[in-house]
């Protein structure tokens, strides 16, 4: 599928989310209801089935605080991962999609709980606009890390150690973009990725690191959306 100057708007994510939505989800599931605008949409695909009778005894489990808001006001019953440890589906977007399906997540600060729950859940589906589509991740998006507030200048250093050019994200009035946990976030750009599993693995070993946007080998499942349709990708 190649890029289209139009799906740089991101204009294909609603197809995307919710083609994902009537293919995966069925009645009795427990769901991951991810985060950003593409998976928005997937939230308000299931209120609308719902609307319509339909998966009345979903179940969701929210991968942020913005997410639970937006499940709540649509209607969506939910659950958690201490009641549901397992879950039948999740569905999330994505900010970079590399061609075996490993993506960089956590350009809406919520990439520890979207791990989390999708590590929790049998089938993970990305839901993205083909403008997500990257040769290698990094070559478009630079990887989030994020990083207790305790020694967070060392994290830093030891980021730009392994390459990254590190900017510590900024919230609103340009205070220390929190996430739910209270973290801070540093993105890092490395530019292309040669070796993700390996930084990965220098990520996950680094004490005060508490989560990267590197979801290498969880996605199961691509709905990539363009000006061709959408398409369903296995890993
Ligand atoms: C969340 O939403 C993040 O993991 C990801 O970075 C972001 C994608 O945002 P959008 O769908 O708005 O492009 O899934």
């Amino acid at each position: 599928m190649e890029f289209d100057s139009s799906a740089r708007t991101g204009r294909y994510k609603r197809a995307a989310a919710e083609a994902a939505v009537d293919r995966f989800l069925l009645p009795g599931m427990r769901v991951g209801l991810g985060t950003g605008s593409t998976a928005a949409f997937a939230v308000r695909r299931l209120a609308t089935l719902r609307g319509q009778g339909h998966l009345l005894d979903v179940l969701g489990v929210p991968t942020s605080r913005a997410t639970q808001a937006l499940a709540l006001e649509l209607g969506i019953p939910l659950t958690t991962l201490e009641e549901h440890p397992e879950l039948d589906v999740t569905i999330d977007g994505a900010d970079e999609v590399a061609p075996d399906l490993s993506v960089i997540k956590g350009g809406g600060g919520a990439l520890l709980r979207e791990k989390i729950v999708a590590q929790a859940s049998r089938r993970v589906v990305i839901v993205a606009d083909v403008a997500k589509l990257s040769p290698k991740l990094g070559t478009h998006w630079p990887v989030p890390v994020e990083v207790l507030s305790f020694g967070w200048r060392s994290q830093l250093r030891f980021l730009e150690s392994l390459g990254a050019r590190v900017t510590p994200r900024k919230g609103a009035n340009d205070a220390p973009f929190l996430t739910d946990q209270g973290n801070l976030v540093l993105d890092c750009a490395f530019g292309p990725l040669d070796a993700p599993s390996t930084l990965a693995e220098r990520l996950g070993a680094r004490a005060g690191i508490v989560g990267h946007g590197l979801f290498l080998g969880i996605a199961t499942d691509l709905m990539v959306a363009g000006p061709g349709g959408v398409e369903h990708r296995v890993r």
